[in-house]
């Protein structure tokens, strides 16, 4: 049966996703055991606490939602996409994404799909002999390393290099943008060929803080965001939820910009492949 994937019914599928892996993403940042504790009814004990815990809430939903939204675009597109996450100590997002999956298991037997795997995932993330609160080599699929914030769009664009047929889709940190790497590399657009590379689909997250500071971005106007964006070579578009618990008017906003921004990547792909369009080198605007 064919798949809706811009139906109410799939956007809640998508919701409940993205509401399991903020669930994980949030209590392994202070949890080392009875991980399902609201389902099974068990209060926590102050044993179960992480007694120094090092992680980030305040990146979890936002990066979350990006990853559904990032997972509903392949399988609505076929498309050859994945996923790169530069904000700080997001390391989660990866590992829930890939546990809920089942990738992480196939790679690490022993966290199992389960209370006792949850457990055992739970307790070594951001802990002593565990993984790392970053994104971590150790994570199935990994090829961006964190911990030293500023690199997520200059991975991106190597890896689309004579790729044509790869879209990155890299969540850019607004603390991690106001490093000399990040804020340098959004000049990368000017060496990516429509014609011979893949695509970089860059996302800004402007949850507002790097850890606890306000950041720049937070700080400037949408007209400010657009034209300092559209200076560079960048389209840019707005993912915002008025209404804060109107979860789903979020989904249905989000689906419909990623779906546009595809739509124009495949046209830019189709001119330059297909009619000829940028041949002559002009610098690439509205990529
Ligand atoms: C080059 C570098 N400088 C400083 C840090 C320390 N640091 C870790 S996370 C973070 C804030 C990052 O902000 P953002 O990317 O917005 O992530 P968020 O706080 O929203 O999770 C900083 C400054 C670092 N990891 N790397
Ligand atoms: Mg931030």
């Amino acid at each position: 049966m064919a798949v809706d994937y811009d139906s109410k019914a799939y956007l809640e599928k998508v919701d409940a996703w993205w509401r399991a892996t903020t669930y994980l993403s949030g209590g392994m940042i202070f949890l080392k055991s009875n991980p399902l504790f609201s389902v099974t009814n068990t209060p926590i004990k102050a044993d179960d606490v992480k007694v120094k815990p090092i992680g980030h809430w305040g990146t979890i939903s936002g990066q979350t939602f990006l990853y559904a939204h990032a997972n509903r675009l392949i399988n609505k597109y076929n498309l050859n996409m994945f996923y790169i996450g530069g904000p700080g100590h997001g390391g989660q997002v990866m590992v829930t994404n890939s546990y809920l999956d089942g990738t992480y298991t196939e790679d690490y037997p022993e966290i199992t799909q389960d209370i006792e795997g949850m457990s055992r995932l739970y307790k070594r993330f951001s802990f002593p002999g565990g993984i790392g609160s970053h994104m971590t080599a150790q994570t199935p699929g990994s090829l961006h390393e964190g911990g030293e914030l500023g690199y997520s769009l200059s991975h991106a664009t190597g890896a689309v290099l004579d790729n044509p047929d790869e879209i990155a889709f890299t969540v850019v940190g607004d603390g991690e943008n106001e490093t000399g790497p990040a804020m340098t590399a959004w000049n990368s657009i000017k060496f990516l060929n429509p014609k011979n590379d893949g695509a970089v689909l860059p996302i800004l997250d402007v949850n507002g803080f790097k850890i606890s500071n306000p950041t720049i971005t937070s700080r400037m106007s949408d007209e400010q965001l657009t034209k300092f964006f559209e200076g560079l070579g960048w389209s840019p578009r707005f993912i915002e939820n008025d209404d804060i618990h109107d979860y789903m008017a979020y989904h249905e906003k989000a689906a419909k910009v990623f779906d546009q921004a595809i739509a124009d990547i495949k046209q830019i792909q189709k001119d330059a492949r297909e009619n000829g369009k940028y041949e002559d080198g002009e610098m690439l605007h509205g990529q």
